[in-house]
């Protein structure tokens, strides 16, 4: 069972696993923590992460980057359309308005979902971790924004599949930096003491998220989450990639607008020059060689102009804040730290706003761009029954409230209730109690379509069928079980009829139960009890922990709108389908396509690899022999046959760039297998020298 965390950024991914004891961040093979969150399609295969940015300026149209923020989007989708004109590579519209990414990959024309494209990456960060824990990997725990909806959530969950990864949590970002935080203090306050309050805040390439969490020992509990989902470093260097656009114009006569190639290249001299900014407040200078029509540009930058021109994004960090603390119910006294991570908390002016806003200097105890991670493989390791760890229990918030409405084709029993309200903990599981003659739906949504990150606050319908009356032609109890799950998705998870009760009059009522999380190993269950029609939403908890039979204890129950003085009765409780519809997530055959296609890519990439690598011997065969051959070899070979062999690697070193450029792996094999036929002989009889006076050595000792 592996133990791995995976944070997939906008712009950097960063793996976490568990090895010897302790979580350690991994390297890639270019010795790297970083993986860069790009593709590049190309003729022959496909290149995923630093390979990839490396290609972004000299293949542009075929490497993707940026795509986080399209899963879940239609192509039509407002945020979406925006991006558009601002990517080197081309959306396509798909069948099902989902947004599609067109490129060249095998001199063909190809269109993959962003699901794809995440699965491809998911697929890198896959290997890498295997690389680096010698074993495969299936079992991981990956990262998301905290304010992903569910499609969104739903489309990254796909990709981890396509990948053929097992994802056992989906994590918000800031709740992986809580975990990551608070799992090693030794100090938190018991569970009886009042708890420790940390803010936390992360603030990457694409987006800005703020986090409350309250802190006993052994438990933290997410209080509240705020956000701006389009604040992030790009808006900075977006601000600089315009001021300098504006500058070459009028200094240069250049449309850099006009010349894909050339705004990637300044993209990249801003950012660099953004990151400077934050360890520099003079002038700094940004200098392109043969930008554009082969002319050289040059200007300057400081921090205070930045800041000026960047007044804009800077007091957007305010507001997130603002909200977080007030969702929290808390007041600045009460936070104990604030602690950021992410890129961008290292320009200085968003620091500053920070602190202003708490009135406390900020905390830097995490590594900014690694405790996301971290915080995923600590999960991941809470979660795997193999591993010893910690025990830890963390609840999350339901960052958007949702609705569940309800309506039958003939009764008149419409109505509507929020099922979730803004900041209720999760994971969680309510049963509702309907009061039913015939199948009926259920409609679920967000509460405020205002608030919604999203075009659409529609979530899915789940029609409960085979409702049928009582025998007597009375209405049947139909119990109804809704969950937000550990990934932060919800759904309608499970209908039954129940036998009929005496007593019953109500229309509906809530019975709630919050899954507490006991290592992953099932899930025990507090159950608790909630009227959604009284005053108040109190969560009578009765102490009853029961880990098995959910279908007893919920028949058992008493009745809790109707009073508390009918007898209990046994009753009987028959599983009803649940038909559902409208859910914004890849068809299972659909999935199951791109499970294989991803396979097919992966064996491709593999064999291009040992292509390149048989080929790449044969060359580093040529050159090393003809080292040797004027050097430690020269007294081994005599001058006619030393004369032969160097023509000979002339010949097949002029091979390789013209006949012998493009060949099936086994003539490069047989190549080299010729090579070593004639150089074999004069390695032998070197070593065979170098041997000999050690043995002589050696034999001196012994004698
Ligand atoms: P997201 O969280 O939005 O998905 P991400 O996780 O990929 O994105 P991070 O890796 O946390 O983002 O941060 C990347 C951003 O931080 C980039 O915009 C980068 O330019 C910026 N950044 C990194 N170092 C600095 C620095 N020293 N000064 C200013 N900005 C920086
Ligand atoms: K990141
Ligand atoms: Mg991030």
């Amino acid at each position: 069972m592996s133990v791995v965390g995976i944070d997939v950024g906008f712009q950097n991914c960063y793996i976490a696993v568990a090895r010897s004891g302790g979580i350690e961040t991994i390297a890639n093979e270019y010795s790297d923590r970083c993986t860069p969150a790009c593709v590049s399609l190309a003729s022959k295969n496909r290149m995923i992460g630093n390979a990839a940015k490396s290609q972004i300026i000299t293949n542009f149209k075929n490497t993707v980057h940026g795509f986080k923020k399209f899963h879940g989007r239609a192509f039509d989708d407002p945020f979406v359309q925006a991006e558009k004109p601002k990517l080197p590579y081309s959306l396509h519209k798909l069948d099902n308005g989902n947004t599609g990414i067109k490129v060249r990959y095998l001199e063909e024309d190809k269109v993959f979902t962003c699901e794809q494209i995440t699965g491809m990456l998911l697929t890198k960060l896959k290997e890498t971790s295997e690389n680096a824990l010698k074993k495969p990997v299936v079992d991981c725990v990956i990262s998301v924004p905290s304010f992903f909806t569910d499609a969104e959530r739903r489309s990254v969950f796909d990709a981890s599949q396509i990948a053929g990864l097992n994802c056992l949590r989906l994590i918000t970002d800031t709740t992986a930096v809580a975990l990551a935080y608070g799992i090693y203090k030794q100090d938190l306050p018991t569970p009886e003491e009042r708890p420790r309050n940390v803010v936390f805040v992360d603030m990457g390439h694409s987006s800005f998220q703020v986090a409350i969490t309250a802190f006993n020992k052994g438990k933290l509990k997410v209080l509240s989450t705020a956000f701006d989902p389009y604040l992030g470093g790009r808006n900075f260097d977006e601000a600089l990639v315009d001021y300098f656009c504006e500058e070459f114009k009028s200094k240069y006569k250049l449309n850099v607008r006009d010349n894909p190639r050339a705004v990637l290249r300044l993209h990249q001299e801003c950012e660099k020059l953004k990151k400077l900014m934050s360890a520099n407040s003079s002038d700094l200078p940004l200098n392109i060689e043969c930008f554009m029509n082969d002319i050289d540009v040059s200007s300057r930058m400081n921090r205070g102009h930045f800041e000026e021109m960047c007044a804009q994004y800077l007091m957007r960090v305010e507001m997130p804040l603002k909200v977080a603390l007030e969702q929290s119910k808390l007041s600045r006294d009460d936070i104990y730290a604030v602690e950021i991570v992410g890129g961008a908390t290292r320009i200085p002016a968003i620091k500053e706003r920070i602190a202003k806003f708490f009135g406390k200097d900020v905390s830097t105890t995490l590594n900014a761009d690694e405790a996301v991670a971290r915080g995923c493989a600590l999960q991941c390791a809470i979660l795997s029954p193999a591993c010893k760890v910690r025990e830890f229990s963390i609840t999350d918030v339901v960052p958007f409230p949702i609705t569940l409405r309800w309506k039958s084709p003939t009764e008149d029993g419409l109505g509507e209730c929020e099922v979730f309200t803004k900041m209720h903990a999760a994971p969680f599981s309510k049963v509702i109690t309907f009061h039913k003659k015939e199948p009926f739906d259920l409609e679920a949504f967000y509460s405020n379509p205002q608030e919604l990150p999203y075009p659409d606050h529609r979530i899915g319908c789940y029609s409960v069928q085979n409702v049928v009356p009582q025998p007597d032609g009375d209405s049947s109890k139909v119990k109804v079980k809704v969950r937000v799950n550990v990934h932060g998705i919800f759904s309608v998870s499970g209908a039954s009829l129940i036998e009929k009760q005496k007593g019953d009059g109500d229309d509906m009522q809530i019975d709630s139960e919050p899954m507490v999380q006991n290592e992953g190993r099932g899930e025990e269950q507090n159950k608790m009890q909630v009227d959604p029609e009284g005053p108040s939403q109190q969560d009578q908890q009765s102490e009853e922990n029961s880990s098995s039979s959910k279908e007893a204890a919920a028949g058992d129950k008493q009745d809790p709108a109707a009073g508390g003085s009918k007898p209990k009765v046994k009753v009987k409780s028959i599983e009803l389908p649940i038909v559902v519809s409208n859910v914004r997530q890849l068809d299972s055959e659909v999935l199951t396509g791109f499970v294989e296609y991803e396979r097919q890519m992966i064996i491709q990439d593999k064999l291009v690899k040992e292509l390149n690598d048989a080929k790449n011997a044969v060359e580093e065969y040529v050159y090393d022999l003809r080292d040797k051959l004027c050097g430690m070899y020269e007294k081994y070979v005599t001058q006619d046959d030393s004369g032969r062999l160097s023509l000979m690697l002339e010949d097949t070193e002029n091979w390789l760039y013209e006949d012998g450029e493009d060949q099936p792996k086994q003539v490069y094999e047989e190549k080299l297998d010729a090579l070593r036929r004639l150089g074999q002989p004069i390695y032998d009889r070197h070593r065979e020298h170098e041997d000999r006076p050690r043995a002589f050595e050696e034999l001196g000792k012994k004698l």
